[in-house]
C-alpha cells in the first residue's frame, strides 16, 4: 500500500497505518546516517515516550533512532520495552505498572556513557506523579539527594567550598577555567583534540589529492589501475604503539624498557592520569592503553613514562599517508596512525604488504602491522593477528575463530547480551538463525551480525563523509568562582568552536549547549581536576541563518546556560555543539542574495510547501476562454465556507501534473525573488519573447535562450529534469527564439556563444569587457529567476523587506525574542507573498490573451540554418541516444579511450554552440543507460557530466 496515497473519509485505520509508515520512512533516513558512527546502545529496544518531556520528545526520538533503538509512535503494548516519561498521572501509573517506565535522564545518561545504564536507577514510580511537585530534570541522583535533605541528616556539599579548597593550590588555579586562556591551553595539551583535528586534516588532504589527480571522479582513486578481476583486496595498516614508538625514536636508551606515554612525569602508583599508548614490553606486564598510570605502575613497577610530542606524531603521520598514496587505489583515513586502503594491480597481497611495511619502516623508523582481507571486516580482524610488526591475511572462513567482541560495532552491552544468549564466538553466531538475531537485536543489527559471521561485508572505503556537526567540549579543569569567569570561558569556547567550523568551512544553524553539573551529593572528583559525578543537561537553539560568528554563538550559549540558574561553582563541564551545517559556499550564496534584497532562502523553501492561492475575484474577471484554459491545467477548488480568506486554491490536473508543477513551484519560488531590483528588466525581455512561445500557456517560463546554463546544471537533478522535459516538449527549436530577439540581445548571445572553457583557448581575444557584458546581460536569466518573469505587483511590494536578523542588533536579542520576531516576519512575508501571487495571476491573463492571437505567427517563422554538432553523423537527440545506447551495450567493460574522446568532443561542441538542452538530455540519457553497467561506465557518466558542467561554467 502507498502510504502517501489519498485516504477516504472515515478510514481512520488506513490513516494511522499510513502515518506510521511515513514516520518510519523518516526514521530509516536517520538510522542510515547514524549507524556507521554512533554506538547502537539502544539496539533491540522499543521505546515509547509519554507526554511532555525535557529534552523534548523530538530530541529523544532522534537520539533513540540514532542510537539504534526502535521508536514507537503509538503505544503498542505488545512490543514496547520501555516508556519514557517525566511525570505520570495516577491513571497512567496504573496503566503502565507492568512496564519499565523511566525518566529521560536514563536515555541521555546512557548516551553520555555510551552504554545502556540500568533502567531501575531511573525508574519513575508513583511518587513522580503529576500531582506532586514538578521537578525539572529530576534525576535519580537528585532524588537521592532530596531524601538526604528530607531526613536532615546530611547537608548537600557546597560547590563553593569544594572549589575554594581546590583553588587554594596555585597549580590548580593555573590549570583550571578560572585562568584566562584556559580553553586554548586545554586543547593544546588534549590528545583527543589533536587526534580529531588531525583526522579532519588528513581527510581534507586526501580529498585535495583526489581533486588534483583525477578531477574529482566519484569514488575517486589514488592512481592505480583497478584489475584483480573484480576481487577486492583491502589492507588495514596501523602503527604499533604509535605514540610510544615515536617517543622512543629519540630515546634509544629506553628501547628495551617498558614505556608508556602520559601527561605525568613522575609515575606514582596513585596517579589517575591516562596512558595514551604503551609499548609491547609494557603490555607483556599487563599494561594497556587507556589504563591509569597508577594501575600500570602497580602492574609494572619499572614502567617508564614519557611525555606527549604532538608535532612529531603529526609529522610521522604525514610520511605514513604519503607512502600509502603510492600503493593505494583507494584510501580511507581511520586515524593519525591507521588507514584502510584498497589495492589494485595483480601483485600478490603479501608481497605488497611487505613492501608497504618496509617503505614505512625505512622512512619513519617505526613499525606498522598490516591486516589483509577481501573486505574491511576481514582486513580489520587480520590486524589483530598481525600485531606487532607483522602482516596477516584473513580469509572468509577464518572469521569464525574470532570472538564476537572482536567484530566491529559490537560494544560491551551487545557482547553481554549475546553472552546471555550463549553466544561468545563468531562460530556461535553462525549457528544462530537470522530470525533469532533479528528479533533480539532488531532487523538491521541482526542482519549485520548474520553477515559478519559469514565474513560478508560490502562496505566501500570512504574518504569523504559529510560533516554533521562541529563541537568543542571541555570536561576537565572546569571550576568557576564567579559569573565573569563563566562568561569568559564561554567566549573562549565559542572562539574554539568557531575556529573549528572555519577549519572545515562550515557554518551552522543549530547551537547546542551541553552542561555537566556536579551531582549535588558528589565531592571532589577522584581524577585530579576531572568532572567527577555529574548530571548532564543540554539545550539547543535554532537560528534562521547559519553562523560562524563567535560572539553570536557565545551569546546564545550564555543565555541558555543562564536559563538553568545553576550555581556557577557546580559547573564541571561545558560544551558547544554546532549542527545543521552548511558549507560556507552555500552560505555565501545566501548572503549574496540578501544583498540583492531577495528574501532569505529559509522563507522561500518554507513557501514551497504552501498551496498556490488565487483571489476568486481575479479569476472571475478573466474571459471565459482563458478561464477554460486554466481549468484544463488546474483543478480549481471553490473555497469551503470555513475558509476565512476566501481564496481559491489551484491544484494540478493529474494529466498535467508533471509539466505544470514546475510552474506552480515557480510561482511559489518567485515570491522570494520579486524583490530583485532586476526583476523588471527580466520582465521586459520575457514579454518580448513570450509571443514566440507556443508554451505561453505556461506564463512564467522565459524562453530557453534566456536561461543561465550554469544555473541549470546547478539545479537538483529532479528539478532540472522537470525543467528540461518541459522545455524539450513545449518549446520550439532554440534558434527560433533568436530570430525574434532584439538586436542588443542577439549581440549578447553572440558574445556568449564565443565563450566557453574550450573556446577561450581558441579565442584569445576574449576580453574582460566581453566577460563583463556577458555577465551583466539582461537575458542571462538564472534558473531561479526564470520563474520570475512577471513584474512586481506594486511599488509597495517592491520595497525591500529586510529580514530582522540582518540588523546589527539581532545577535544582542535573547533567543526567545528572536523566535517571536522571526514568526512575525514570516507572517508578514506570507501576506506579501499572497498579494504577489494574485498579481502573477493577473499577469498570466494578459500573456495568455496576447498569446492566443500570436500562435499562427510563430508557426510561420523560418527555421534558421544551423551547423549542428554531430555524433557519428547524428544530430537529433533520438539519433544521439541510439548511438550512446549501442555504444554502452557493445562495451560491457567500459568505454575505449578513443570513443570516449569522440563523445566528450561532441558534448563540448554542444556547449560551444549553446545547445545545452541537447547536451543535458544526452547526459541524462547516458546516466540512464549506464546506471546498471558497472563502476567504469558510471564513473565515466560522472566525468561527462562534470565536463559539460565545467565547460558551461567557464
Ligand atoms: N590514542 C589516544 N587515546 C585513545 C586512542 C588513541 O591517545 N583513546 C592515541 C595513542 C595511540 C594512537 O592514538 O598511540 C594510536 O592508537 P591505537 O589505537 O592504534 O594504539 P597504539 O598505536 O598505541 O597501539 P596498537 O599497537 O594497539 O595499535
Ligand atoms: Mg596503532
Ligand atoms: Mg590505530
Amino acid at each position: 500500500m502507498n502510504p502517501y496515497g489519498a485516504i477516504k473519509f472515515g478510514e481512520f485505520k488506513t490513516y494511522m497505518t499510513n502515518k506510521q509508515a511515513k514516520l518510519k520512512d523518516q526514521e530509516k533516513f536517520l538510522e542510515g546516517t547514524a549507524s556507521q558512527t554512533v554506538p547502537q546502545i539502544f539496539d533491540g529496544l522499543s521505546i515509547y515516550i509519554n507526554g511532555y518531556t525535557n529534552p523534548p520528545q523530538s530530541e529523544l526520538r532522534r537520539q533513540i533512532i540514532l542510537h539504534g533503538g526502535d521508536y514507537q509512535h503509538y503505544l503498542k503494548k505488545s512490543s514496547v520495552t520501555h516508556i519514557i516519561a517525566t511525570n505520570l498521572t495516577h491513571a497512567k501509573c496504573n496503566e503502565f505498572r507492568a512496564y519499565k517506565v523511566v525518566n529521560p535522564d536514563w536515555l541521555m545518561d546512557s548516551i553520555k556513557e555510551q552504554r545502556l545504564l540500568p533502567w531501575n536507577d531511573y525508574r519513575i514510580t508513583g511518587k513522580d506523579t503529576a500531582q506532586s511537585e514538578l521537578h525539572f530534570q529530576r534525576s535519580n541522583k537528585q532524588k537521592q539527594q532530596q531524601h538526604e535533605e528530607d531526613d536532615n541528616t546530611k547537608k548537600p556539599l557546597e560547590g563553593k567550598a569544594l572549589n575554594a579548597t581546590l583553588l587554594a593550590k596555585s597549580w590548580n588555579r593555573e590549570n583550571t577555567s578560572v585562568n584566562p586562556g584556559f580553553v586554548k591551553k586545554f586543547y593544546s595539551s588534549s590528545r583527543l583534540h589533536h587526534l580529531s583535528t588531525w583526522k579532519s586534516e588528513i581527510k581534507a588532504e586526501i580529498i585535495k589529492r583526489l581533486d588534483e589527480n583525477f578531477g574529482r571522479e566519484a569514488g575517486g582513486s589514488i592512481g592505480k589501475k583497478r584489475k584483480r578481476n573484480g576481487e577486492r583486496l583491502v589492507m588495514h595498516i596501523d602503527f604499533d604503539c604509535f605514540f610510544a614508538s615515536v617517543g622512543l625514536l629519540d630515546r634509544p636508551e629506553l628501547k628495551s624498557q617498558p614505556v608508556a606515554v602520559s601527561h605525568v612525569q613522575q609515575a606514582k602508583t596513585d596517579s589517575s592520569s591516562d596512558i595514551a599508548s604503551c609499548n609491547y614490553i609494557a603490555r607483556a606486564s599487563g599494561v594497556r592503553n587507556g589504563m591509569h598510570v597508577g594501575t600500570a605502575k602497580q602492574r609494572c613497577p619499572k614502567l617508564q613514562v614519557i611525555p606527549y610530542e604532538f608535532e612529531k606524531y603529526r609529522a610521522i603521520s604525514e610520511i605514513f599517508y604519503e607512502t600509502l598514496y603510492g600503493f593505494a587505489e583507494e584510501i580511507e583515513p581511520v586515524s593519525v596512525d591507521e588507514a584502510l586502503i584498497e589495492i589494485g594491480g595483480d601483485e600478490e597481497a603479501n608481497i605488497v604488504a611487505t613492501q608497504i611495511r618496509d617503505a614505512i619502516r625505512e622512512k619513519t623508523r617505526c613499525e606498522v602491522s598490516i591486516g589483509i582481507g577481501p573486505n574491511i571486516l576481514l582486513a580489520r580482524l587480520a590486524t589483530k593477528k598481525a600485531k606487532p610488526a607483522g602482516q596477516y591475511y584473513c580469509n572468509t572462513e577464518e572469521v569464525q575463530k574470532f570472538s564476537v567482541s572482536d567484530l566491529p560495532r559490537i560494544g560491551p552491552s551487545m557482547t553481554d547480551k549475546l553472552a546471555d544468549m550463549g553466544i561468545s564466538t563468531v562460530a556461535d553466531v553462525l549457528r544462530t538463525k537470522l530470525s533469532v538475531l533479528q528479533s533480539n537485536f532488531g532487523p538491521k543489527t541482526g542482519k549485520m551480525l548474520y553477515e559478519f559471521s559469514r565474513g560478508i561485508d560490502d562496505r566501500p572505503l570512504k574518504h569523504e563523509q559529510e560533516r554533521q556537526s562541529v563541537s568543542a567540549d571541555v570536561n576537565w579543569g572546569v571550576r568557576f568562582e564567579n559569573e565573569e569567569q563563566v562568561k569568559r570561558f564561554v567566549d573562549e569556547l565559542a572562539e574554539e568552536v568557531t575556529e573549528r567550523l572555519r577549519g572545515v568551512q562550515r557554518k551552522g544553524k543549530r547551537i547546542t549547549l551541553n552542561v555537566l553539573r556536579r551531582c549535588l551529593d558528589a565531592g571532589e572528583a577522584s581524577k585530579r581536576l576531572g568532572c567527577g559525578k555529574c548530571d548532564n543537561f543540554s539545550k539547543s537553539v535554532s537560528l534562521t541563518i547559519a553562523t560562524d560568528d563567535p560572539k553570536a554563538i557565545s551569546r546564545h550559549v550564555y543565555d541558555m546556560l543562564l536559563s538553568y540558574k545553576f550555581d556557577v561553582t557546580d559547573l564541571r563541564g561545558l560544551g558547544i555543539n554546532i549542527t545543521k551545517l552548511e558549507s560556507v559556499d552555500d552560505n555565501s550564496k545566501v548572503v549574496k542574495q540578501q544583498k540583492l534584497s531577495f528574501t532569505p532562502s529559509y522563507e522561500s523553501t518554507k513557501l514551497k510547501q504552501f498551496p498556490t492561492e488565487v483571489d476568486p475575484e481575479v479569476f472571475a474577471e478573466l474571459p471565459t476562454a482563458v478561464q477554460d484554459e486554466l481549468k484544463q491545467q488546474y483543478k480549481i477548488h471553490l473555497p469551503s465556507s470555513k475558509q476565512t480568506d476566501s481564496k481559491l486554491s489551484l491544484q494540478l490536473s493529474p494529466q498535467k501534473e508533471k509539466q505544470a508543477s514546475v510552474v506552480v513551484d515557480g510561482c511559489k519560488e518567485d515570491t522570494a525573488m520579486v524583490e530583485s531590483p532586476y526583476s523588471s528588466d527580466i520582465q521586459t525581455s520575457s514579454d518580448e519573447s513570450v509571443n514566440n512561445e507556443p508554451s505561453a500557456s505556461l506564463p512564467d517560463i522565459p524562453p530557453w535562450s534566456q536561461l543561465d546554463p550554469g544555473s541549470l546544471l546547478a539545479l537538483p537533478e529532479a528539478m532540472r529534469n522537470q525543467v528540461l522535459k518541459l522545455y524539450s516538449g513545449k518549446l520550439p527549436k532554440r534558434k527560433q527564439n533568436d530570430v525574434e530577439l532584439p538586436a542588443q540581445q542577439q549581440e549578447q548571445q553572440r558574445l556568449q556563444q564565443s565563450d566557453s572553457m574550450f573556446s577561450s583557448r581558441e579565442h584569445p581575444q576574449l576580453t574582460k569587457k566581453n566577460y563583463r557584458l556577458m555577465n551583466s546581460s539582461k537575458n542571462s536569466t538564472t534558473l531561479t529567476q526564470m520563474f520570475n518573469t512577471t513584474k512586481s505587483p506594486s511599488r509597495e511590494d517592491k520595497t525591500v523587506h529586510r529580514p530582522p536578523w540582518e540588523s546589527a542588533i539581532w545577535a544582542e536579542l535573547p533567543a526567545s525574542m528572536q523566535a517571536e520576531i522571526q514568526a512575525d516576519h514570516r507572517r508578514e512575508q506570507l501576506v506579501r507573498e499572497r498579494n504577489i501571487r494574485n498579481h502573477h495571476f493577473r499577469e498570466a491573463r494578459v500573456k495568455l490573451m496576447k498569446n492566443a492571437s500570436s500562435t499562427t505567427k510563430i508557426m510561420a517563422l523560418p527555421l534558421p540554418v544551423q551547423n549542428e554538432p554531430k555524433l557519428l553523423g547524428n544530430s537529433s537527440i533520438e539519433g544521439v541516444r541510439t548511438v550512446l545506447h549501442e555504444w554502452v551495450e557493445s562495451f560491457p567493460l567500459g568505454p575505449e579511450d578513443e570513443d570516449a574522446g569522440v563523445v566528450v568532443k561532441f558534448l563540448q561542441q554542444l556547449v560551444q554552440t549553446k545547445d545545452l538542452e541537447k547536451a543535458q538530455l544526452a547526459i541524462m540519457y547516458f546516466y540512464e543507460v549506464t546506471k546498471e553497467k558497472g563502476d567504469v561506465w558510471c564513473l565515466f557518466a560522472d566525468k561527462l557530466k562534470q565536463t559539460v558542467s565545467d565547460a558551461t561554467e567557464a
